[in-house]
């Protein structure tokens, strides 16, 4: 077994002692004095502990939120000060990349190398938005009224966002809940994940340092049915956004009704991948492993329902299966590894749970991948699993599973495949994999699912709108669709007579 990468000196001075939530600009503990413990999904043992906000603590941050919003600095300042506050971020995050890479795979157990990514995709994120401020306008618009009036339009931020993010990837999730809105002029209370509060801490700290006015940005820890039920009920919260599973996501929206809310979701998905027999075989199998592996299958968009065509899909999925046992799952500290653990046990139980139901429903367990098992039972690991002769109607292909396993589903015709593809409650990612440009956009056209990937899969990236048709969520993030998405237009009308 190759050694595992040391901990990193800060991350191991961070992490020895309690941690704080940041509201207003000062780290401080709930007011109830409760606080949580955060596990290491590779090996089951604790890293620190969190303060638990209480719905007194959610009234702190968003009263902090408010003044920052009312009359405070945020959305009267200057659009350069915005974008260089941004960029500072995005600065610092740079020159503290490998502690907050660590912290990312010890509390979520991504390996290092797929946490650096999140890192890197933070930055990205915004530098992306750190170039929106100057250019968020409105217009001047063309009226049919009689006499002369001067009709325009104004872009205005909503005020306070109440950010709920999950667990999948913590510093990302973060970012994306943080960058576009403030961007906008609005101020942010964002609650971090139970199972992944880390970088969360950490970012707050360099929200401070990069000097952003107390109140704009506050991130607090807690779980879901008390801070985050908190949250959405609170009055003095204008906007929503969340990312978690649907079930959440319908009570969310049930709650923002309060003050009808402004609400934005991103939630879960049954993605198919569509392979057809005149794909590029070895791209194909290598996107199809891809598309459900990366991350242990804790994405939204994962590809986990994998349609191939007729003529192929034995020897497909056999080579699906092979190809697999590249991925060796393990603790993400060891440099060999390229799939982490699960992020918790309930995550464990809840995969494993699927993987026995797949049976019961008449579909073959086919396990890849590979692994120390000395290492692997010391945590919350699954390997690489393909489920053989599933259908369409079975739990294992319209339920979202949220780990490695992908069902493998026959078709012949386009017309089939497109139909069965689009039987879901679900809309947020597709897959085609094909050689003929025209069948590649008929089918892209055709699915019901806010992104598809040719020939590629899971390509997300700050400049493109994410989210989903149906059940997978409301609005867009990402691109301009998230300036959309927070800010008010205001119409003007003058009379220049
Ligand atoms: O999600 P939850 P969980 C799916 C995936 C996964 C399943 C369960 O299938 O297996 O959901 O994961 C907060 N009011 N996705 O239980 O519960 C909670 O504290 C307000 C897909 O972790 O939806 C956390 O911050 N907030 C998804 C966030 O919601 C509440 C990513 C997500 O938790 C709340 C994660 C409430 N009543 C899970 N209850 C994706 N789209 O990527 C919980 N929360």
């Amino acid at each position: 077994m190759a050694t595992m990468t040391a901990l990193n000196s800060k991350v191991a001075e961070f992490t020895a002692t309690p941690k704080q939530m940041f509201i207003d600009g000062k780290f401080v503990d709930a007011l109830s004095g409760k606080r949580f413990t955060t596990y290491n999904p590779a090996t089951g043992e604790a890293i620190t502990s969190v303060p638990e906000a209480g719905k007194e603590d959610v009234d702190l941050a968003v009263q902090a939120a408010r003044k920052a919003f009312d009359g405070g600095p945020w959305p009267k300042t200057k659009p350069a000060e915005r974008s260089r506050l941004l960029h500072k971020l995005a600065d610092l995050i740079e020159e503290n990349i490998e502690e907050l890479t660590q912290m990312e795979t010890l509390d979520n157990g991504i390996p290092l190398e797929g946490a650096k990514n999140f890192v890197m995709a933070s930055v990205g994120h915004l530098r992306y938005y750190a170039g929106w401020p100057s250019i968020i306008k409105g217009d001047t618009v063309p009226n049919n009224i009689p006499g002369e009036l001067f009709n325009y339009t104004r872009r205005e931020p909503i005020g306070v966002c109440g950010q709920i993010i999950p667990w999948n990837s913590p510093i990302v999730n973060a970012v994306m809940k943080i960058a576009a809105p403030v961007a906008c002029g609005n101020t942010v209370v964002l609650k971090t994940a139970e199972q992944t509060p880390l970088s969360g801490v950490r970012l707050a700290e360099l929200i401070q340092e990069a000097g952003f006015p107390d109140g704009v940005i506050n991130i607090i820890s807690g779980f879901g049915t008390i801070a985050g039920a908190a949250l959405t009920e609170h009055l003095g919260v204008d906007k929503i956004a969340f990312t978690g599973s649907t079930e959440v996501g319908k009570q969310v929206m049930r709650s923002s009704a309060v003050n009808v809310k402004k609400v934005s979701l991103e939630l879960g998905g049954k993605s198919a991948n569509i392979i057809f027999a005149d794909a590029d075989y070895d791209q194909a199998i290598a996107n199809a492993a891809n598309a459900i592996f990366w991350n242990s299958g804790q994405v939204c968009c994962a590809g986990s329902r994998l349609f191939v065509e007729k003529k192929i899909y034995d020897r497909f999925v056999s080579d699906l299966v092979e190809y697999s046992k590249n991925y060796r799952v393990g603790n993400g500290f060891n440099p060999e590894s390229v799939l982490g653990p699960l992020v918790s046990k309930d995550q464990l139980e809840r995969v494993n749970r699927y993987r026995d139901l797949a049976k019961q429903e008449g579909s073959e367990v086919l396990e890849g991948g590979s692994g120390d098992e000395k290492e692997l039972s010391a945590g919350y690991f699954v390997k690489p699993t393909v489920l053989a002769n599933v259908n369409n109607d079975m739990c294992v292909a319209q339920e979202e599973i949220f780990g490695p396993v992908v069902g493998a589903l026959p078709f012949e015709t386009v017309d089939e495949v497109v139909d069965l593809a689009n039987q879901t409650q679900y809309g947020l990612g597709g897959g085609v994999c094909t050689t003929d440009v025209r069948k590649a956009h008929r089918v892209a056209h055709a699915m019901r699912t806010g992104n598809v990937w040719v020939n590629t899969y899971n390509v997300i990236d700050a400049t493109s709108p994410f989210g989903g048709y149906k059940q997978s969520g409301i609005g867009r993030e990402n691109g301009s669709a998230a300036i959309d998405m927070y800010t008010e237009i205001k119409n003007v009308w003058v009379n220049l007579d």
